[in-house]
């Protein structure tokens, strides 16, 4: 069938079901969509995970039907946000970036603005990422009642944020400076979100709760019963934090829908849940390759799902996803179908009576929650799903996924076979390609951001990330413009006894944060403030992290020096490395030295035995959080 008869199929099967099945004002069912930011497809117990507890979740999977094949619409959370509030694939969607910031167009319709005519009381409590404050892309202008968490997403990065934003106005929370406090944002958030659902029990009502669990900063209360779960466990840290983070989210799933219950509600109220992209791998070391909680990786089976969040492989785009709605949907189902973000706006509209605009690129799944017979007509399958960001693109149809990395050719692979798309089979089916890269193509229109009316207020919350919001001369914490305004007072380099490091060359780097100014030529620039940080702007890259550097000359060596960054963050503070000398700088032999740096701003120095060499190599194998970063403000090296 071709694209355009399916997709005529599908509109005039989209308007026959909004007329057939108008559902009369006095019965209009509520809509809870609860999304957590970053859960890995295995970590949740009802889609195998093992290592962090999730009864509640468990339970609504059971009382509700599991679909295996729902995709995230991106694999990062701005432009996943945006697809599924709008129904539109990320070829079409206005929030392609993920800037933390970038707003919708004002024209655009959202699963909101189509309910709030109907007689929907809105709400939305969490991590907004379609618009930051005085764009055209705020919450309230898209159909929400109210909306109440963070509208930018650097914000989000603070649990201890100086304040909240609801309707656009700041909300103070008592005793926070953006890394620390004694308000812990998301209790607040979940409370708003409680009240809201309690006060229009008894008018029809869409509460949309993206909440920022367990995204990172790791954080939670260490009161916090779900701490307590996880605090003993032999994982580092962070590892720990995460796992409490998503019982955290868990425990609120399952007071939301003990909440239902008490109100009489539940019967009539359809409640979903989903992952915002793929898994992030979190917390790998040697024996846990995929990280701790595997999220890409099934702890049953040992299957692997490629990339994770960042990239458009299989692991990048899954997300766990339930629908509860007892007495409509049948409890304990499974479902295979193959879907994504932007089909999430046409249920909803579907089983709201809302009327669905004619350009959105989702299929509603009504027909696979309720059972064909009910929904009286066949589930409607995508002719393909397509996904594109930063360069990035993927395209998937039945068995076959063509995916086209930046900056490369497609590669093919064969789901069926090969559901880790190990094997690009490209040049064995060169016509299945071409089929696919033809529909790629036409999937792919330029982005049309919203706009700013102005930015002030935007970039303050921005910097409340880090308490800064009131000095406007703070860097911005995700682009790092004006980078010496964050560091107050940078610990300098000694200058005794060290190299000078006037002719120095790159030669290179394991990988670098481009998108976020973090050179690794900054590791020796003599600028304390700033800074060589590994690549986690969109995919993360894995230790090791290496810089080789070209002295210039050959010298003789006996230690080196490392300054960790001197911002507020502690994000890629090295804890072991290695260095190497070499006469070359393709082959180092054995590291002349192996230690464990400290977490510390002040300069640490290595001595190691005297060696002579122009090139040298610094490895750093794991870093203090137990994260996959590594970061240096300033190396040094001691010698003549
Ligand atoms: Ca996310
Ligand atoms: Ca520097």
């Amino acid at each position: 069938m071709g694209m355009r008869l399916l997709l005529i199929v599908g509109l005039v099967g989209l308007v026959f079901v909004a007329e057939r099945s108008l559902v009369a004002a006095e019965s209009r069912p509520n809509v809870i969509y609860i999304m957590a930011d970053e859960l890995g497809y295995f970590e949740p117990g009802f889609n195998g995970g093992r290592t962090i507890q999730t009864p509640n979740l468990d339970r609504m999977a059971a009382e509700g039907l599991r679909f295996k094949n729902i995709f995230a619409g991106s694999s990062v959370c701005a432009p996943t946000r945006c697809c599924l509030m709008t129904g539109k694939h990320s070829g079409h969607s206005s929030v392609r970036v993920n800037g933390g910031g970038t707003p919708l167009r004002a024209d655009e319709a959202t699963i909101a603005s189509l309910l709030k005519p109907l007689g929907y009381a809105t709400g939305g409590f969490g991590k907004w990422g379609c618009g930051g404050r005085d764009s055209t892309g705020v919450p309230e202008k898209h159909g929400f009642d109210v909306f109440f968490g963070y509208y930018d997403q650097v914000h989000a990065h603070s649990y201890y944020p100086p304040y909240l934003i609801r309707n656009s106005e700041e909300v103070p929370l008592a005793g926070n400076v953006g890394t620390s406090g004694q308000t812990y944002s998301h209790y607040l958030i979940h409370d708003a979100a409680m009240t809201f659902i309690r006060q229009h029990a008894r008018q029809p009502f869409l509460a949309y709760l993206p909440y920022t669990p367990p995204h990172g900063n790791f954080n939670i209360p260490d009161d916090d019963p779900a701490w307590a779960l996880y605090k003993d466990r032999d994982w580092p840290e962070p590892a720990r934090r995460y796992a409490a983070m998503v019982s955290l989210v868990d425990r609120q799933v399952g007071e939301v829908l003990t909440l239902l219950k008490e109100l009489d509600i539940e019967q009539n109220t359809l409640v979903m849940f989903s992952g915002d992209n793929g898994g992030a791998d979190y917390f790998v070391s040697p024996d846990h390759p995929r990280g701790v909680h595997s999220a890409n990786k099934n702890p049953q089976t040992g299957v692997e799902y490629r990339g994770s969040k960042g990239t458009l492989y299989e692991g990048g785009l899954r997300v766990p996803f339930i629908a509860r709605w007892p007495g409509k949907i049948r409890a304990g189902g499974v479902s295979e179908h193959l879907g994504y973000f932007p089909d999430v706006l046409p249920t909803i509209a579907e089983v709201t009576g809302a009327k669905a605009p004619a350009e959105i690129d989702g299929l509603s799944l009504v027909p696979t929650l309720f059972g064909e017979k009910v929904a009286g007509r066949a589930q409607l399958a995508h002719e393909f799903l397509y996904w594109e960001i930063n360069g990035h693109t993927a395209i998937r149809q039945g068995r076959w996924r063509a995916v086209r990395p930046k900056n490369s050719t497609w590669e093919l692979y064969d789901l069926e076979l090969d559901p880790s798309e190990s094997q690009n089979v490209a040049a064995a089916h060169p016509e299945i390609l071409s089929k696919l890269e033809t529909l790629a193509t036409k999937a792919h229109t330029p982005a049309v951001e919203g706009t700013f009316s102005k930015t002030e207020r935007h970039e303050r919350d921005r910097r409340a990330k880090f308490g800064q919001q009131d000095n406007p001369h703070a860097p911005d914490p995700l682009t790092g413009k004006k980078p010496t305004a964050n560091v107050a007072r940078p610990v300098e380099m000694p200058t005794k006894g060290l190299l000078s490091n006037k002719d120095w060359k790159l030669v290179r780097v394991s990988s670098e944060n481009v998108g976020n100014n973090k050179y690794a030529r900054h590791a020796f620039d003599g600028n304390p403030a700033t800074l060589w940080h590994s690549r986690f702007a969109d995919t993360a890259a894995l230790p090791p992290h290496e810089l080789v550097i070209d002295l210039g000359t050959e010298r003789t060596i006996r230690g080196f020096v490392y300054l960790g960054r001197q911002d507020n963050g502690w994000n890629g503070a090295i804890k072991d490395v290695e260095f190497a000398i070499g006469s070359s700088s393709d082959t180092f032999g054995e590291p002349i030295i192996k230690t464990q740096l400290a977490k510390k701003k002040a300069p640490q120095t290595v001595e190691c035995p005297s060696a002579r060499g122009r090139y040298v190599l610094m490895r750093a194998r794991s870093e203090h959080g137990g994260g996959q970063f590594a970061s240096c403000a300033e190396f040094g090296v001691i010698g003549e």
